[in-house]
Order: C-alpha cells, then structure tokens, then sequence
C-alpha cells in the first residue's frame, strides 16, 4: 500500500482537533471495538493499567480522561482486531515479509502462537509451548553463558524484569543490555557522575512551584503529550519556558487542551516558550556555556549578589574551573559551535539569573550524542550555579522513554555488577552470580557482528531495526546459534532469523493476565521515580498466549538446575511474591511493596540528591570543566552535515503507526530529509528532489540511503533532520555516546548526494 504524499506547512497547535481527529483515524484502522473506548477510561488510573507508551508521571489526581493522543493509539495498536496467526505464516514467506514496510508487519495484528522457524520452507510454523522451552533449554546449555545475550526493551514490568535478570544470572550472563543504552544512559551515567543520581531529582507536582523551565531536546507533543497539560498550566502562570531545539516542535510552541472547552470551541491555544533558541544539532554545550560565561559578568556587575555563592561553598566543588573556562571562552567561539547569538544566550541567561526556581527538562536531543556526557554535565554545571537543584521547584527533569524502562534498571536489568547488590542476591538464591561487566548494547552489537556471541533472547522489542549500523548487523545476526524473541506484533527482528529460531507471543499489559492465584497485577516505575500497580482487563488477543512471567519461567525450568529458592511456578501463580523477592533484594526502596502499590500518584523510590545528599565520588555536586564546545564529536566540513534522527507524531519508537507526521507538516512518507534553505540552494537541490545521504566520516563512508525526498524546513543550517528507524544505516556501531555508549543518532555525520 503506498500513501499520498503531502508536504505542506501544519499551522495549527499541538492537540486540539488535530489529535481528536488522529485518534479517530486509528481507531478506523485498527477496527477498535468498545473495548477500546471502555479501557481508554481506565488509561493511567490508579486502579487501572498504566499506560504503554511513554513513561511521564501518572498524577494523583487524574484527569477523567488521563490519556493523550499516542497514548490512545498505543492502546488501540495493542488491543489491534487484526491477528497474526500460523496461517498467516504459511501464507508469508520471510523473504516476502521482509519486503514489508515496519508499518505493514505491525499492521498485520497480535501474534497468537509460539513459531519455530523453519529453514527449508523459509517460514515460521507453529510449535507447542512446552518444545518452545525445552529446545531454548537445551540449547542454551550448550553455550558459554557469557556469550548469550538477554535483551529487555523497556516495556515488561517490574516483576518480569527482574525473573529475566535472575535467569540470566542464574544462567551464568551478565549481558543485560536493555533499551536503556540507547536512550537515557547518558543520564544514569553523567547525571550520577556529577550529582549522585541516576535519574531525575524532581516530582510530578515541582512544576507547580517552578517559575522557569530550561527545556533541551525533547519533543513532548509527540513523545510525552500528557506533561503538555502541566507545560500549559506552567506557561499559565507565567512560568519563563525557554527552549532549546534545532527544530521548532508545535508542542513546545503552542498548545490546545482537548479537555478545555473554550480552548476547543474558540481554536485558541496557550503559547508554550517564552523564548526559542534553534541551537544546532551537538551546540547545547556552547549554549549553556554561553549563558554561564553571561552569568558570571551580570554577577561581577551586581556584587556577586547572582550566583548563589554559599551553595556553592558547602555542596559543591570545581566551581573556579567552570568560571575561568566561561570567562576565557570568546563569544565567537560560542555563537559559532552553539549557532546561536550572544544576543540570544545572552537573553535566556538572564532569565536564568532572576528565576528562583529552575527547572532543568531534557530528552535525546542531549543524551544521544557523542559528547552526550558533556551535555549533561553543562546542565549540572548551569543549575548548580544557583543551588538549582533539591529544592521545590528545582531540579532535573529528564524525560524517560519507555514506560518502565527506568524501573527495569532499578529491579537489575544492568550488564555493571557494581549497580547489582549481587552478595545479597547469591544469599538470596543461594547461587553464585557471575560477576565481570557484561555487555551492554554497543557491546552486544560488536559480539554478533564479530561472531563471538552466539545467542539472543529478546523480552520485547526490536534490537535489530532500533540499533545503529542496520546494514552490518543483518549478515552477522543471521549467524547467531538461536534467537528467541518474546513480542506481541511482528517486526524486522523475527525476520532475520538465527539457526535456531523462536517467535514467543505474549499478553500485553492491557490484558487480563489471569494465573493460579487470579487476576494479577504488575507493576512499573515512571520518569519521576514513582511506582504503582497496572491491572489490565481487557480480553487477551489469543488463548494460546502466556504472560511474559510465564514465558520467562518457562525458558528458566527448561534451562536451570532445579533451585528451591527460585520457585518458578510459584511466582507465575501468584506476581506477589516476585515482589516480596524484589523487596528482600532492595529492602529500603521496596518496603512493603505488596502494600503500597496501589498508591494514588505511586509511591516514591526516594532520591538523595533531591535531599542534596551528594553520593558521588567526593560526596559533593561536581562541576566539570567542557573539553570541548563541540557535542558532535567531528567538525563540520564544506559538505558535511548534522544528521538528527528523530520521531515522527506516528510512531513509537520502530512500531510505524502511520505516516502523518502532523506538526511537521509530512504526510504519505517517512522518506525525507529536512533541509535548510540556503544549504539546499548551495547544494543545488530543489524542493521534493531525491536525494541520498552518504556517510562522511571515517568508517561510515560506505553507508547510504536513498530514495529521501528533500523538504525545505526551519533547521539551522549545517543540520538536516530525518526518522529512525530508517536512517540507522548510516550510523556506525562505532559512533556512540563516551562513556554511556548511547547511539550518536542526533549527530551523525552525512553528505548529501544528488541521484
Ligand atoms: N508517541 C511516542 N512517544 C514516545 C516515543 C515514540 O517514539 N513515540 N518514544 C519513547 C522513547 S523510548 C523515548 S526515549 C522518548 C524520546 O523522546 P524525545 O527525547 O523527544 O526524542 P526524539 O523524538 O528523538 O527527539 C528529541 C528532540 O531533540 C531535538 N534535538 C535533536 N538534536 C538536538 C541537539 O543537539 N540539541 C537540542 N537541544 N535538541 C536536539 C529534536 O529536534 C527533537 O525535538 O519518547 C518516548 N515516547
Ligand atoms: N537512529 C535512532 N535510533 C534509535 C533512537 C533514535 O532516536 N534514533 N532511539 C533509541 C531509543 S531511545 C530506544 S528506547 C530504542 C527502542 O528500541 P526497542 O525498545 O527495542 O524498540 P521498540 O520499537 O520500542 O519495540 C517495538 C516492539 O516491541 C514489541 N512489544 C510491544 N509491546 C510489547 C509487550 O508488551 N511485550 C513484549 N514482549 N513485546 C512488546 C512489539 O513486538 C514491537 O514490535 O531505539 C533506539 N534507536
Ligand atoms: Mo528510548
């Protein structure tokens, strides 16, 4: 099926009619029934089921409808009429679905069956869930543990994450990349670097004590909607909203709530930004450097009445640093590598300066570059300034991506032994856990391309197609010994089958999920730290499937020595005493987990830094002098381009809703590469010509797409912008964050050639 494509300019606001309309389209599409409507109602409740889209905070007090647009069609996609059964897999080749668009696969519907695949006629056929287990049992005997890899995207809940990281330890791997490594790792690596935590220090209910936000390289109209209504509430009251993003995202500019009636009925909207800086792609670090170097000279000018010097004293260290390379930094040095005026941070550092409390928002627009760490550690830099952080109002608000994938690193989804209390797991399960680093994604990658790894299990997700370097990994994955994926719709990664192949289909957390003990509830953990109960009840998609605990335990019995500690079937009858499991791991965080789940709001992990208890290395919040102003990790060239690969409004993540990129004003397809004016004038290239991008650095010279239809668009210039996950062709495995080994994908360095 192709679409219409139509390239024109959206003049209206995020939400409004725009998405009620949206949401009216899935639902056509995917043939919802009342189900859908009736579950919609319990989306994001405290007695109903958290929803699978993004990870922002469920409030106490909800909304009566506490859904947004993508989150809707996230359950629609879900609860899809459409099923993808054996017959379809006889009907289908591998080869010929791999001719399939990533939409068109997804499309087809909810698996129903456990499939083996089979050589000789290049399709999948069904197996039985028991010669499932026992064949990956059997296999996975047969391997070096620490050359299997155990993946989990960051959907499956608290309780199956933590089955899966006991599996895989209990195994004897330690290889636990999981969707995290290519997305806010930068944040639980820089952030606890500087200030002790991992993720983000402020609660839902900070912004309503701020009064400025500083908001780098999310996109919440599309990626995290829900937090438009507080942006809204914010801007409202008068909070200063100052933006940083190459591209000028609707959400961030105006918004119109579908809940307010005379926001509806008027086509009005609230403004969002005070103020919009197009900084380009990798230039966060001359920004922020820039407002600092301002800073310093209004506090010279005012006394030292600016800064908060006693803060800086008594909870921090490194500060001179910082100050003298600000001072000594010129400002053409900045205006160049941020590309923006002196004028312009100039601006935004003053808003800085007079605002009490500061709120500090960011998303892949920082982590996912090759100096992601230095972004991070600018940020901490800036808002220390000011004792910004641990207090009301204040602090750091990275928005999370998937909807537990926060959770899943507290319960042990980690390849770093030291994050793991792994004496007290060995206690608990009487086991010996291995205790060398594992790998991580980058790692994981480097081991199928080289031939060392020799199995894949997959809890969710779609490694193959969201990973870098799409084009390398395919030949090599195909020799992995046995790939066992655990999915609710088909995608890229079952198609690239190993030796021995499992496609294992699952419930999905809307779903009732009905075991020995009854109807069962899990649980997940949000961007700000808090967890709560999600309780699906919708009609499972197929009888044949299992939850995800089920499938894990299977996989577990088949492949571990009997250990009477680790009772397998006893936790799938009842997930209430995974969680006691979980409590006896991590006794503080999850006190009386059973009893608090069902908090309204969730219960809060905790956070010492928003205590502004320091556990870092020095027991102090760290400023860290920048060794470069340059976030992109290679200088630009007369033809050398930026590359940002981003989301469209119809996508989560590789799962292609559709192909209306609405604000962006892209429709019919997701072939495009964003242009400024003027490059596209020096290049030659015309409006709606096609062109391919090239790799233009070092090793990534070999890589190319072709067929991207060139749109003219408000980007500064030297950047192009393009989606993921078409365009991970051209980013090396190679090309990744220091450090955190987060994907480069918001800088990647390209040449445009003319076909
Ligand atoms: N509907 C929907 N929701 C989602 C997802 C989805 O795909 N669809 N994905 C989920 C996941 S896993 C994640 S991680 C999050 C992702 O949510 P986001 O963090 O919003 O991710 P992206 O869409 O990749 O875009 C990041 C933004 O960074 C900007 N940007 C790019 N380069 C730079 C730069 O150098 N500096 C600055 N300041 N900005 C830059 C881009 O223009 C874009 O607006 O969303 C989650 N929620
Ligand atoms: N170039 C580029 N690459 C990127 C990014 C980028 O911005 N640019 N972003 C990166 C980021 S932030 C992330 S998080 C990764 C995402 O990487 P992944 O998390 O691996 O990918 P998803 O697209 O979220 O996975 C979608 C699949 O999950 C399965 N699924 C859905 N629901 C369930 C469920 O309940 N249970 C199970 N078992 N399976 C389910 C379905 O089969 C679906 O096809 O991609 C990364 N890759
Ligand atoms: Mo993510």
């Amino acid at each position: 099926m192709t679409e219409k494509v139509e390239i024109k300019p959206y003049g209206g606001a995020a939400g409004g009619w725009g998405s009620v309309k949206s949401l009216a389209t899935i639902g056509r599409r995917e043939q919802s029934g009342p189900e859908v409507l009736r579950e919609l109602t319990r989306q994001n409740k405290p007695d109903g089921f958290q929803c699978v889209s993004c990870a922002w905070g469920k409030p106490e007090h909800p909304h009566p409808a506490e859904f947004c647009e993508n989150g809707a069609k996230a359950t629609a996609w879900e609860l899809a009429r459409f099923r993808v059964t054996p017959d379809f897999f006889k009907a289908h080749t591998v080869a010929e679905l791999l001719g399939w668009r990533d939409h068109d696969l997804e499309q087809a519907g909810r698996l129903t069956h456990p499939m083996r695949y089979d050589q000789s006629s290049d399709r999948y056929v069904a197996v039985s869930w028991e010669e499932a287990f026992t064949d990956i049992g059997a296999k996975l005997k047969g391997y070096d543990p620490t050359k299997a890899i155990f993946y989990t995207s960051g959907r499956a809940a608290l309780e199956t994450s933590y089955m899966w990281q006991l599996l895989a330890r209990m195994y004897g791997s330690h290889n636990l990349p999981d969707s995290s490594n290519m997305c806010h790792e930068t944040t639980s690596v820089g952030l606890k670097a500087c200030i002790g935590s991992p993720v983000g220090t402020i609660q839902l209910t900070d912004y309503e004590h701020c009064d400025a936000i500083f908001y780098f390289g999310q996109n919440p109209g599309t990626n995290s909607p829900r937090f438009l209504h507080d942006l809204r509430s914010c801007a409202k009251r008068g909070v200063q909203i100052i933006v940083f993003n190459p591209l000028r995202e609707r959400g961030l500019e105006r918004f119109t709530d579908p809940q307010n009636p005379v926001e509806m009925a008027t086509n009005s909207s609230t403004q969002i930004a005070t103020q919009y800086h197009q900084v380009k792609a990798g230039g966060d670090i001359a920004a922020i450097l820039g407002m600092i170097k301002h800073m310093l000279a209004l506090d010279d000018a005012a006394g030292g009445t600016v800064l908060d010097y006693e803060f800086i004293a008594q909870h921090t260290k490194g500060f001179d640093g910082v100050a003298a390379k600000a001072r000594e930094t010129n400002w053409d040095e900045i205006e160049r590598e941020s590309g923006l005026t002196q004028m312009a941070l100039e601006g935004a550092g003053a808003i800085y300066a007079r605002s009490k409390a500061v709120i500090c928002v960011y998303g892949m627009g920082l982590t996912q570059h090759r100096h992601g760490i230095t972004n991070i550690q600018m940020l901490v830099n800036l808002m220390l300034l000011r004792g910004n952080v641990g207090r009301p109002g204040a602090g750091f608000g990275p928005v999370r991506g998937h909807s537990n994938v926060q959770g899943q690193r507290t319960v042990g989804i980690t390849e770093k032994p030291e994050l793991m209390p792994l004496d007290q797991l060995a206690r608990q399960f009487d086991f010996e856990p291995p205790r060398e680093l594992g790998w991580d994604t980058v790692a994981a990658c480097e081991a199928i391309v080289g031939g060392e790894a020799k199995a894949f299990l997959g809890l969710g997700g779609n490694f193959a197609r969201a990973v870098p370097d799409t084009a390398t990994m395919e030949p090599a994955w195909r020799e992995l010994d046995l790939v066992v994926n655990i999915a609710t719709k088909l995608n890229r990664t079952h198609l690239w089958p190993g030796r021995t192949t499992y496609l294992l289909p699952c419930l999905g957390r809307i779903e009732l999920d009905r075991q020995a003990s009854g109807a069962q509830t899990v649980t997940m953990e949000d961007s700000f730290s808090r967890i709560y109960g999600s309780r699906g009840r919708a009609t499972p998609a197929a009888a044949a499937l299992l939850s995800e605990p089920a499938i894990v335990a299977g996989i577990a019995k088949a492949t571990l020595a009997p250990n009477p500690k680790a009772d397998w079937d006893g936790w799938v009858g009842d997930y209430r005493l995974v969680r006691d499991e979980i409590e006896k791991t991590w006794p503080d965080l999850f006190a009386r987990f059973n009893e608090r789940l069902g908090t309204p709001g969730g219960f809060w992990k905790g956070n010492h830094a928003a205590h502004r208890e320091w556990k870092t290395g020095s027991g102090l919040a760290e400023f860290n002098v920048p060794e470069t102003l340059n976030g992109a990790g290679f200088e630009d060239g007369e033809d050398r381009f930026r590359l940002i690969t981003l989301r469209s409004n119809d996508q989560f993540n590789t799962t292609v809703y559709g192909y209306d990129d609405r604000f962006r004003g892209i429709k019919g397809t997701r072939d495009v590469a964003m242009m400024n004016r003027q490059d596209m004038t020096a290049l030659g290239v015309v409006d709606g010509e096609t062109v391919s991008l090239v790799g233009a650095y070092g090793d990534n010279a070999d890589k190319r797409v072709g067929g991207l239809r060139v749109v003219p668009y408000n980007i500064p210039r030297g950047c192009i912008a393009g989606y993921f996950p078409e365009l991970n062709i051209l980013i090396p495995i190679a090309h990744h964050a220091l450090e955190s080994h987060v994907l480069a994908a918001k800088s990647v360095p390209v040449r445009v050639e003319k076909t």
